[in-house]
């Protein structure tokens, strides 16, 4: 049962039980369109409410995974105070916001998705105790409730700070006292930055841009290797974006008589329907669009004969997400050059996920599809009289093959990004880790070096390999890779 199913299914009347709050009484909505509230109005907002405590809550699956990351940080970070911000909402204009998304450092110590919550681990003799800082329910008496922008009235019931902590399984406090206490507070402290400018500005003269910047590094680092939770949610997310795929082919047709929006929207209701959103902006590249490496414009035709590069992925609602390309043939059949250059990125795809197993280096999978691709791009004719050795060393087939041939994945897309280079780029991959393995060839439409039928093709695979003991899994190979399964599985969406 999901969290949602569960805050419904165990709520029930009880007398009223108000929260505590010291916040200043809300005299007028803000921005607000209707001035003028009569005192018996405002009298009568403040009461004739049934209480709606939820009693019996059990804890988010993920609990006991998120005590264990909590763990590992204190273990990290003896002695001082720690501050990790969810971040606030985004305007995007006047009083309408951005939909949120908490910061990716709070999401996997806390497993909540609250606004402006802040988790901080106290340090202790033995270790650290953590707390999460929250917005409590709205307050009805003040007038919050129905007169402010976000208050529950406009924006829909928060969990109380006691149901927080049994969801959560951390003591909650209201957020609304915390720059203050932080003010006050004695001793070293990290904060995670970028998130909430009002804990930094409580936090400005404790604090070092050094010593932070070592909180996000090593949190960062932490989750490389992915645990048991991380790992099912990472498979839920290819197997909802492997729904979205089969989606898209069904309706080519209605994206032939429109654009590649039509594609793209389709993805998107797979996303929200199955998922909390895309981890990313769809790349959903129609002809000669797919050698524009992060087209996200999606407005262009989308023509029977050409090629869509259509690259997606699903985040769950635990916000994990996946990062998987397929290039098909938009009427179903690939033309003889289309499958000469698409076969040869899916050779190149085998060997990167070949090379990925415990033990190996990071690099080796990059080295292995660069190699197969170098070779296929030598034997076209398309450097001249090169040797492949040689084009390696001066990495001449990178005209073409653009990019790095894979990334790591988890939460973020481009999961693990303040990684130390030994962590990460240079590291050696161990059981648990989830990476992409993403070789393409591209083309570019003004390319005069290439013959002109080669100009305006791009291809990517991009699957999800996770590490295992004795070597991988392919989180995303319910979708086929190889040209003749993608064609027979196209023509049996299709129909
Ligand atoms: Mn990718």
């Amino acid at each position: 049962m999901s969290y949602k199913e569960r805050q419904i299914v165990s709520e029930e009347l009880t007398p009223e039980t108000p929260e505590a709050t010291e916040a200043e009484p809300v005299k007028q909505r803000k921005n607000g369109l209707y001035p003028g509230i009569s005192d018996e109005l405002a009298e009568s907002m403040k009461s004739g409410w049934a209480d709606t405590t939820l009693h019996g809550l059990e804890p988010i699956a993920q609990a006991e995974h998120t005590a264990a990351r909590r763990a590992a940080l204190s273990a990290r970070f003896p002695g001082e105070r720690l501050v990790v911000p969810a971040g606030n909402l985004k305007t995007r204009s006047n009083d309408t916001e951005y939909a949120f998304r908490p910061s990716t450092e709070y999401a996997y110590l806390t497993g909540d998705r609250t606004q402006d919550g802040v988790l901080v681990l106290e340090p202790t003799g033995a270790g650290h105790d953590a707390t999460v800082y929250l917005l409590p329910r709205s307050d009805r008496a003040n007038g919050e409730f129905w007169l402010d922008g976000q208050g529950e009235l406009w924006v829909g019931r928060r969990s109380s700070l006691g149901e927080a902590e049994q969801l959560l399984g951390i003591p909650a406090k209201d957020v609304r006292e915390l720059p203050a206490a932080l003010t006050e507070a004695t001793g070293p402290v990290r904060n995670v930055r970028g998130h909430d400018a009002g804990i930094e500005a409580a936090l400005t003269d404790k604090v070092t841009a050094e010593r932070d910047e070592e909180l996000r590094v090593f949190l960062s680092e932490a989750r490389v290797v992915k645990d048991a939770f991380e790992i099912a949610e990472l498979k839920k997310a290819c197997d909802a974006t492997a729904r979205g795929f089969e989606d898209v082919v069904k309706v080519l047709d209605k994206a032939e008589a429109t654009s590649e929006r039509y594609i793209e929207g389709t993805f998107f209701l797979r996303a929200r329907v199955d998922g909390n959103d895309i981890g990313y902006g769809s790349i959903c590249a129609a002809g000669a669009h797919a050698t524009t490496l992060h087209w996200v414009r999606n407005d262009g035709a989308v023509r029977a004969g050409d090629l869509l590069l259509l690259d997606a992925g699903v985040e769950t609602d635990e916000l994990y997400t996946a990062d998987v390309t397929r290039t098909l043939p938009i009427n179903g059949s690939f033309t003889p050059l289309q499958r000469k250059i698409y076969d040869a990125v899916y050779e190149a795809q085998e060997a990167g996920i070949a090379a990925v197993k415990p033990g190996a280096a990071f690099r080796d999978f990059h080295d292995a599809a660069q190699r197969v691709l170098a070779e296929k791009l030598v034997e076209w004719g398309l450097l001249g009289d090169l040797s492949v050795e040689k084009v390696l060393e001066l990495g001449l087939q990178r005209r073409w093959t653009l990019h790095g041939t894979g990334h790591m994945l988890g939460m973020d897309v481009h999961d693990c990004a303040a990684a130390r280079t030994e962590s990460y780029v240079d590291g050696i991959l161990e059981p648990g880790v989830c990476l992409t393995v993403e070789p393409g060839l591209y083309f570019q439409a003004d390319d005069l070096t290439v013959p002109e039928e080669y100009r305006g093709i791009g291809v990517r695979i991009e699957d999800d390999i996770l590490v295992t003991e004795d070597g991988n899994r392919n989180l995303s190979d319910t979708l086929p890779r190889r040209s003749d399964e993608v064609e027979a599985w196209m023509a049996r969406l299709k129909g």
